[in-house]
């Protein structure tokens, strides 16, 4: 159901420095940037490598774009530095309802809107062992429903 880690999100004062930060240390270097209005950030993913499967693993810089958001709530509590992690999957509605089942607490009623045209369903950290997880359909993926 699971076939890659999608994205490990990090949570930034500046992206812009973050950015520079990963391109000088590591050579990594944005793939796309967005403004996404609805989860409140400013982002930038780094593609760090592909998969057999035609996806991809990044790492997704975050900055908040305004104070009431999930990634300004968290830098305010403890700085900035590893937010969350995503899997990537096919049938990001039948994995949530699937994962729902096991007892854990799907946050998204429907998929939302993620980076790149993916549908995206977060996962309550505090069911998660203390890790906010996401789950995505990469856009244009074999199920995607959109
Ligand atoms: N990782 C682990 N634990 C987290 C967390 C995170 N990123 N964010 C919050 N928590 C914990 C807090 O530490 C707190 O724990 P305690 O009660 O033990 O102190 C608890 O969750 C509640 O924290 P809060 O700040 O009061 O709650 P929020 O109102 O911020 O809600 C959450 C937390 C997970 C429900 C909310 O952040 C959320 O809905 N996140 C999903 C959306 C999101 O993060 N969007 C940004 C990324 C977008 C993208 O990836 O595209
Ligand atoms: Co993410």
């Amino acid at each position: 159901m699971f076939t890659r880690i999608d994205h490990v999100g990090i949570a930034c004062r500046d992206l812009d420095a973050a950015v520079a930060f990963y391109r000088r240390t590591y050579g990594f270097e944005v793939t796309h940037e967005e403004v996404n209005e609805e989860q409140g950030v400013r982002e930038a993913m780094l593609r760090v490598n592909g998969t057999d499967d035609g996806g991809a693993t990044y790492l997704q810089l975050l900055e908040p774009i305004r104070e009431d958001s999930p990634v300004a709530r968290f830098l305010d509590r403890n700085g900035e530095g590893v937010h969350h992690v995503a899997f990537g999957t096919s049938d990001v509605a039948g994995a949530a309802a699937a994962v729902g089942d096991r007892g854990v607490r799907v946050l998204d009623e429907r998929p939302r809107h993620g980076s790149m045209g993916s549908s995206i369903v977060f996962l309550h950290p505090k069911d998660c062992g203390g890790v906010l997880t996401e789950l995505v359909q990469a856009a244009g993926s074999d199920d995607a429903g959109e």
